[in-house]
């Protein structure tokens, strides 16, 4: 049983409005996030239902009920406005994924200020940059992470805010406070920010796998595609107990890892460590895990260990998977049919598009390798890359282009209209992807723009490249760059990490070789590999095939701030 059946008239007919009746919202009315995601919860009946169930690294645990979460972000609201802070100011919360940070998300969109969510690993110069973008006035984060803030605070005249949330009566340094979520007076009443639809709420900033920090700037109304795509395509209900494994620094950290569950009513479980897979498991196990949402590099780590240690733990819980931020390798999928008795189904979307926009709905015939299908309410196609044209020739690879409207849509880059305004073309928006559509609708994904090959004036993906590289039982994670070449201008090298247990020689790599030229075009076969212990990625995971091209072609690697440490 799901909540869509992919041929239901429910899925049929569908418009945004049918969400925003869900919501109990009238034509062009808005609420509060912060409101709908806990006081609406509490006045259903819910008050007393667990929000969040926490698990620190340390093996703490911390439980919070809707009553909870909605007492202690009217208590964050009432403090910020106490602070002199007005609804339109950008708040920045920057600390690991503690109950503090989920719930002042609240507490901040309550009185209708910007939440500006940081990964709490981001260095001096990665925090620098998008504080002093956004002329962030307040931040939230911890004794770990305040030294960050304090050695860039000369530099943010506008910063007047910076509060700890874990300290208690020190004497704090300038600009400082304390602030504890659990002493603080429990707030029964607060004047809830009334908000528009288009009152802005989260600025995230994104820098993909390419160029500069840009703050993609959403509004209150796009709860109403949260919430609807949490309910179909993560399949939440009530019941259920979700674990979304994303840092709210990331978009699908608060799209899904807050608005989405807990404007669904849903227990979510949140375990503040970074990857590891016994932990993981042990972690699902424990708390009878029955909805995951992951990415895909996580889920080649985990087939790194094998469906032995899978083996280890009683994962009968599990209902639902679903995959997010990086093409679904056919063998991820494959995989973990076989470890978990259900395959992962694939949901693509954008920092800027705020919801998932094409994916495997629960009850649609999974094709593994494929995206999917575009979400009921969004128009998406692929289109000519000159003409910006729809291609109506079925398999033709073009440029992810959708039609705009969808409530979670962005609305502009923060102060940088020129950038926003180039990503629409035609009367598309592109996502700056590359795929293809089969006969019945399914997408498949080709690669990034920027990242596809051009080799002798053909384009070749790098997707398909790992894919097949990824089915040899000794790779563990590969990426596919085009590298100079004098005749063809480019030709594909590929970086390989390989499987624990294997060690690189050049039998391996001629193996490698014969292994997948069976399953690729010459024109896609790799000229060199090169063995690497592991790939340069973004903190969401994503590889940086840029960083391996650039070297390639000996040229200036650009903005690395969100490259994950090794
Ligand atoms: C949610 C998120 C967006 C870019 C996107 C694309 C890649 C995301 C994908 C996928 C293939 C999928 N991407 N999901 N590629 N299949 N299912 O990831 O947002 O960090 O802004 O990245 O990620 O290249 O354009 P964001």
């Amino acid at each position: 049983m799901s909540n869509i059946g992919l041929y239901d008239d429910k899925y049929k007919n569908f418009e945004w409005n049918d969400s925003a009746k869900e919501l109990e919202l009238h034509e062009n009315e808005a609420k509060n996030i912060g409101y709908l995601c806990s006081d609406r919860i509490c006045e259903k009946g819910f008050g007393q239902k667990l929000a969040l169930i926490w698990e620190g690294f340390k093996g703490e645990v911390r439980r919070y009920t809707y009553d909870d979460i909605r007492l202690h972000s009217n208590a964050f609201a009432h403090y910020f406005t106490g602070l002199g802070l007005k609804p339109g100011d950008r708040i920045c919360l920057f600390m690991d994924k503690i109950p503090e940070l989920y719930i002042s998300f609240l507490g901040v969109l309550k009185m209708g200020g910007i939440v500006q969510p940081l990964f709490s690993a981001f260095g001096e110069e990665a925090l620098l940059t998008r504080i002093d973008d956004a002329k962030t006035s307040a931040i939230l984060t911890t004794k770990k992470h305040a030294g960050k803030v304090r050695r860039i605070l000369d530099k943010l005249p506008e910063l007047k805010h910076i509060i700890i949330v874990d300290a208690e009566g020190e004497l704090p340094g300038k600009n400082e406070k304390t602030y504890s979520m659990e002493k603080a007076p429990k707030v029964e009443h607060v004047d809830i920010y009334p908000v528009e639809p288009e009152t802005p709420s989260v600025l995230h900033y994104t820098s993909g796998t390419t160029g500069k920090p840009k703050g993609a700037l959403h509004v209150h109304s796009s709860i109403i595609a949260q919430y609807i795509t949490a309910k179909w395509v993560l399949d939440l209900m009530l019941d259920d107990i979700y674990w979304c494994t994303a840092d709210p620094g990331w978009v699908t950290g608060t799209s899904y890892g807050i608005i989405g569950p807990w404007s669904n009513g849903v227990t979510q479980a949140v375990y503040d460590i970074g990857f590891s897979t016994e932990k993981w498991y042990a972690f699902i196990e424990r708390n009878r895990v029955t909805v995951w949402y992951s990415a895909p590099t996580a889920i080649r780590l985990l087939m790194k260990e094998g469906v032995e240690a899978v083996n280890k733990y009683d994962l009968s819980s599990l209902r639902h998977l679903i995959s997010v931020g990086e093409p679904l390798n056919a063998e991820a999928v494959i995989w973990s049919e076989k470890a978990f008795g259900k395959p992962f189904h694939d949901s693509y979307w954008q920092t800027e598009t705020g919801s998932i926009v094409i994916t495997n709905f629960p009850g649609l015939k999974i094709k593994a390798g494929s995206m999917g299908k575009a979400f009921p309410g969004i128009t998406a196609t692929v289109v000519n890359q000159s003409t910006f044209e729809p291609i109506t020739e079925t398999g033709m690879v073009g440029l992810i282009a959708l039609k705009p409207g969808w409530p979670s849509m962005f609305r502009t880059y923060w102060h940088n209209k020129e950038v926003y305004e180039n990503k629409f073309k035609k009367g598309w928006y592109l996502c700056g992807d590359r795929a293809s559509i089969d006969n019945e609708g399914y997408f498949w994904f080709v690669g990034r723009d920027d990242d596809v090959i051009n080799t002798a004036g053909h384009l070749v993906g790098p997707f398909e490249i790992e894919s097949a590289l990824l089915e040899h039982q000794a790779v563990a994670e590969s990426a596919a760059v085009g590298k100079p070449d004098p005749i063809n201008m480019e030709v594909v090298k590929a970086f390989v990490a390989l499987k624990p247990g294997f060690s690189p020689s050049s039998d391996l790599e001629l193996d490698i070789i014969n292994f997948i030229r069976k399953k690729l075009s010459p024109l896609a076969m790799p000229q060199e590999i090169e063995f690497v212990p592991s790939l340069p990625k973004t903190r969401s995971g994503k590889i940086m095939r840029r960083l391996l091209r650039a070297k390639e072609w000996g040229q200036e690697i650009g903005d690395t701030s969100t490259l994950e440490d090794e």
